[in-house]
Formats: structure tokens, C-alpha cells, sequence
């Protein structure tokens, strides 16, 4: 294909220029989107904030940061030698060897030449006489470019409670997802840890280990599964490494993009002892395996206590003090209607004599101190806080930047009550603007990496498509539009999911809508609508 405009392509440092296409972000999906669309022959200019690849793995490199999907599942299926070749340490990938594989991928593939770091993207304004985008940087740079792609990753932006006082602490404070690249020493430390979501509880047992003392502060106890994490066992990676196109085809074509399936069997289908040794079958196999265990866990309330009270009693069996256990056993939500944890002696760390729990649940923390923190009921003093306080997901990196579609409408402004998106491909009235993973699709309810490919194949191939018929734009249509996201709404009612509190659901983030986001329908099917509406000619968008 050829390039539509003549393209600068200068080392890295584009500073500025006209492309075929910008991707803002160098993740997993910023990087595999750079190698189809310059496959296609596209200029392409690859924006990212980081110094290097990596996206949300290069950020979150916190003590303890590991993937909770399996290694052999968290790898693109895209390069035929590569995923023969590379061979993981262990079952789940920790956040350095994930980095390491994706800056590999970079390297082998000369990706590294087209993507501009340390450049953070402000503002991308579509303009309509000349179908382009103008895409400015906090750097001062503009680029112009026909399409443009959001891989900006669904947990990106950090969450920070805005309590008074932050800057009054004396001692040193970190965001599990600003995480600084030298080592923290916390030895000899009085170090506060806010938040047990997956991130509190991969973060905790490490900084245990050195802190002089931690002091944990938990609003709401989670659900976490053992990882059982060890070496990867060379039997199983032979297996899946030999029959790697079956496994990959059963990940697209499955509810969930991992390479297996939910049991079509009902939680009642078994009297109180199979039911019992299923459960303790699926707690030995570890991680998100319980969640295949039963058809209704995750949309019957009954079945899903039975499941809930199992791991509670598992956390009591875990923990010395009662009273503890009792804090850190969930009742406010149903069991994994928040992210399931998937955890390394989290629970046997609350046994050691330096780790405290605190409960700020009814009693919130109000404020910071220069020494500390200071709850409604008591103040704490500490050296260091680390603030695992999570993500304002799914549409905070869209938000940092200031979108502007046709007659100068805001993204921002258009989402006020809500993302509104077409199958989480892109938005009615913002032509050419693609965005991976996000609202509306499969996205951090399945395998990220099933997803991120689905998601760069679709719009690779979308791209071809508009070039090679020689049209200008592509856009949804605002009936279609409406009807997704009415049946993204629909699936997720009848789901436990909109009941818990979470990230997923924008409840994490005072003030934000509170709306179900990922699409829940499967990967399978949701995979199978996104291929029919490609076949029909892009059927619910407007081509012109
Ligand atoms: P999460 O899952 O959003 O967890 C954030 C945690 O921080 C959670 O326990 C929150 O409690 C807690 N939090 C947030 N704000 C406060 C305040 N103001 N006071 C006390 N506690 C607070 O983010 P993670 O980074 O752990 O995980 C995000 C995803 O990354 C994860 O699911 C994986 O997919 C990877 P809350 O539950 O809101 O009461």
C-alpha cells in the first residue's frame, strides 16, 4: 500500500510532521499496532509519555508487580518464531520480564525507530475541511495525521485521594503506578501502605519484608486466590508451545480470551461435597481457575456466597488472629465482582509482629499530617506512604487529553454521564479515531492480550479497507452506537458485576458516572459481532 502522505521519518525525534497515523501510547498495544500499520506501508508515529516501551508495565514496576494472567496466555501469538523461542521463568510473568518481552519485540522488529518517548500527548483536534487530526503535545509539537489511534491503556491515570495535607508530609511518598525505576530501601522504615486492591496485595508481603514496620489501611478486604507461583513446568510449556495455534484459537473464540472455559454446570447441579471438592480442586490450581469452576458464580447471588464464604474460611484458616481475619474476609461485595486477586502470602503476612492492619472503612482517613496520617479516630506517624490507590481506568487517559471532534464537540463533554462508544472501537462524531480496549469492549474483563490483538487486527484491517477504497472517513453511526451501548448495559445486568464498588464500574473515583464499562458478552461472541459488522461493510459505521 502506498503512503497518502509524504512522511517524515527522522530516528525517533519526529518533532513535529505529518503521518498517516499517530498511536498515542508504546504498550503492548501501541507496539504490536506500530508493526501492522507500518506492514501496511503507513507512516506511523508511535507518541509515548515513557522513556521507554511498555505502557502500563513500564509504570507499575511497584515491589511485587506481576501479571495475574499465566505467562504462556500473556504473549502475542503474532510472531510465529518468537513465541517458540522466548521462554518464560515462571507461571505468572513478573512486571520486569514483561517489560523485557516487549521491548524484545520492539528490538527484533526495528519498532523502537518510530515511536518518540518522553512526549506526552494534549490535545488532538479533528479538522474537518481537511480530514485530519492535529495531535499537540505537552512538548509543544503538533502532528497531523489522517488516523488516529488511542492505545492509551484502560489503567493508566492514577488515583490519588485528594485529601488535605499532602503536601505538608515530610517523608517520602510513591503511587504503586509512578513507582521511581531505582530501588526504594524501606529498611528501617515506618511505611504506610493505603489500599488492598490487586496491587495493595502483590505490594504487601514484599515491603513486609523490609519496612521496619508496615501499617496497612483497608477499605474494603478483597477476594485473593493463591498463585502457586513457581517455575514454569517445562511439560506444559511444551504442550501449548506444540499445539499453539489451537490454543490461541480456543483464547479468541472463548468467553474470557484465557485457553479455557467456564464449565457448563451449575453450582447446584452438585450436592454440598463435590461442590466442596471442586472448590478445593480449583483453590490448589490456583489464580483465576476458580472462575471456570461454575456457569452462574459470577450471576447467581447464591452461588456466588457459596464460593464467597469457601475463600473466607480459606482467609481464617490463613490468618493467626481472628479478629484480623474476620477484617480481611470480604462481605461487602459479591466474590470477584471486583478484580479477583491473585496473591503470594498476603494473608500470612498480617501473622508477622512488624505488619498492622487498620480498618478505615468507618472511619476514613481525613487527612495527612507532616508526620503522618490522621484517621477520624486516630493519627499514625510514618516515614514513607505508598498510595495503592489504584487507577481512574478506562476513560482517565482519554480524559488527560483534550479530544475535540467534528464542530469542535469534547470527548469529555460528549462522555459527561458515561463512555458512549460503537463495540469500544470509536465514538460518533470523531472520525478516524480508534480507540484499543476501550469502553465497551472485552477489554480488563478478558485477557489483555486476546483483546489488544483482536482489537489492532480490526482496526489494521479497517485502515487497509478505507485506503485501498479510497475513502476519507469512518465514524459510528449514533443509532448504533445507542443500541451498544444500551446491550453492553443489558449483559452486565445480568451479571453481580454493577453491584460491587469498583474500578470497572467508575465507583473508585468520587464524582465519576457510575457505568459498568467492559463489555461482558464474551470475547468469543463479542470477536464474532466485531468480524460480521467488518464482512458487511463495516455495518453501524458511516464511510465516507
Ligand atoms: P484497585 O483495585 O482500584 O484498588 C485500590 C485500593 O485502594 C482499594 O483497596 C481501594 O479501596 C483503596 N483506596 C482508594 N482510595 C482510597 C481512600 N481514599 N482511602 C482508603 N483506601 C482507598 O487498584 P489496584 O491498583 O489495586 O488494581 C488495579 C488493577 O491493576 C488490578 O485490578 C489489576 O487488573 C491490575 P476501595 O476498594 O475503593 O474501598
Amino acid at each position: 500500500m502506498a503512503h497518502t502522505n509524504a512522511s517524515p521519518r527522522t530516528n525517533g525525534k519526529a518533532e513535529g510532521g505529518e503521518f498517516d497515523a499517530i498511536v498515542v501510547g508504546a504498550g503492548l498495544s501501541g507496539v504490536y499496532l506500530l508493526h501492522r500499520l507500518r506492514e501496511l506501508g503507513l507512516s506511523v508515529r508511535v507518541l509515548e509519555a515513557g522513556t521507554d516501551v511498555g505502557g502500563t508495565w513500564y509504570w507499575n514496576c511497584y515491589p511485587g508487580a506481576r501479571c495475574d494472567t499465566e505467562s504462556m496466555f500473556y504473549a502475542y501469538s503474532w510472531p510465529t518464531e518468537l513465541r517458540q523461542k522466548w521462554t518464560w521463568t515462571s507461571r505468572y510473568p513478573d512486571q520486569g520480564e514483561i517489560q523485557g518481552y516487549i521491548s524484545h519485540v520492539t528490538d527484533e522488529f526495528d519498532l523502537r525507530k518510530d515511536i518518540q518517548f518522553e512526549t506526552r500527548v494534549a490535545g488532538a483536534t479533528f479538522d474537518e475541511a481537511a480530514n485530519r487530526w492535529a495531535i499537540t503535545t505537552e512538548q509543544g509539537e503538533t502532528f497531523s495525521a489522517r488516523f488516529c489511534v488511542m492505545a492509551t491503556g484502560c489503567i493508566t491515570k492514577p488515583n490519588l485521594p485528594d485529601w488535605p495535607g499532602v503536601e505538608s508530609f515530610a517523608g517520602d511518598t510513591y503511587h504503586t503506578a509512578r513507582w521511581p525505576k531505582d530501588d526504594v530501601d524501606f529498611t528501617g522504615k515506618r511505611v504506610a501502605v493505603i489500599g488492598t486492591g490487586s496491587t495493595g496485595i502483590q505490594a504487601i508481603p514484599i515491603i513486609a519484608k523490609h519496612a521496619e514496620q508496615l501499617t496497612v489501611f483497608q477499605r474494603t478486604p478483597n477476594y485473593a486466590i493463591p498463585a502457586w507461583n513457581g517455575p514454569l513446568d517445562p511439560e506444559y510449556e511444551r504442550e501449548i508451545k506444540d499445539n499453539y495455534d489451537k490454543y490461541w484459537d480456543m483464547a479468541r473464540w472463548s468467553s474470557t480470551g484465557l485457553m479455557y472455559e467456564i464449565r457448563d454446570r451449575s453450582i447446584f447441579d452438585d450436592t454440598d461435597d463435590v461442590r466442596e471438592r471442586e472448590f478445593e480442586d480449583r483453590w490448589q490450581q490456583g489464580g483465576f481457575s476458580f472462575l471456570f469452576a461454575y456457569k452462574d458464580i459470577l450471576t447467581d447471588r447464591n452461588a456466588n456466597e457459596l464460593v464467597a464464604e469457601f475463600v473466607r474460611n480459606k482467609i481464617r484458616g490463613r490468618v493467626d488472629d481472628p479478629e484480623i481475619a474476620e477484617l480481611l474476609c470480604p462481605n461487602t461485595h459479591p466474590f470477584a465482582s471486583k478484580r479477583l486477586c491473585v496473591d503470594t502470602n498476603y494473608y500470612e503476612t498480617y501473622n508477622r509482629d512488624n505488619v498492622a492492619l487498620v480498618n478505615v472503612r468507618g472511619t476514613p482517613i481525613e487527612e495527612m499530617t507532616s508526620t503522618g496520617l490522621r484517621t477520624s479516630e486516630e493519627s499514625y506517624e510514618f516515614d514513607a506512604i505508598v498510595f495503592a490507590t489504584g487507577f481512574d481506568s478506562m476513560t482517565g487517559a482519554l480524559f488527560n487529553i483534550d479530544i475535540s471532534g467534528r464542530s469542535g464537540e469534547k470527548l469529555k463533554e460528549k462522555w459527561a454521564d458515561g463512555p458512549r462508544t460503537y463495540l469500544g472501537l470509536g465514538t460518533a462524531g470523531f472520525p478516524n479515531l480508534f480507540t484499543i480496549t476501550g469502553p465497551g469492549s472485552p477489554s480488563v474483563i478478558s485477557n489483555m492480550m486476546t483483546s489488544i490483538e483482536q482489537h489492532v487486527d480490526w482496526v489494521s484491517d479497517c485502515i487497509e479497507h478505507l485506503v485501498r477504497e479510497g475513502m476519507q472517513t469512518i465514524e459510528p453511526r449514533v443509532d448504533a452506537e445507542d443500541d451498544w451501548v444500551e446491550h453492553v448495559n443489558e449483559v452486565a445486568n445480568t451479571t453481580l458485576f454493577p453491584e460491587a464498588d469498583s474500578w470497572y464500574t467508575g465507583a473508585n473515583v468520587p464524582g465519576k458516572p457510575r457505568i459498568f464499562t467492559p463489555y461482558v458478552g464474551g470475547v468469543g461472541t463479542y470477536r464474532k459481532k466485531c468480524d460480521e459488522v467488518a464482512a458487511n461493510g463495516y455495518e453501524g459505521f458511516v464511510l465516507a
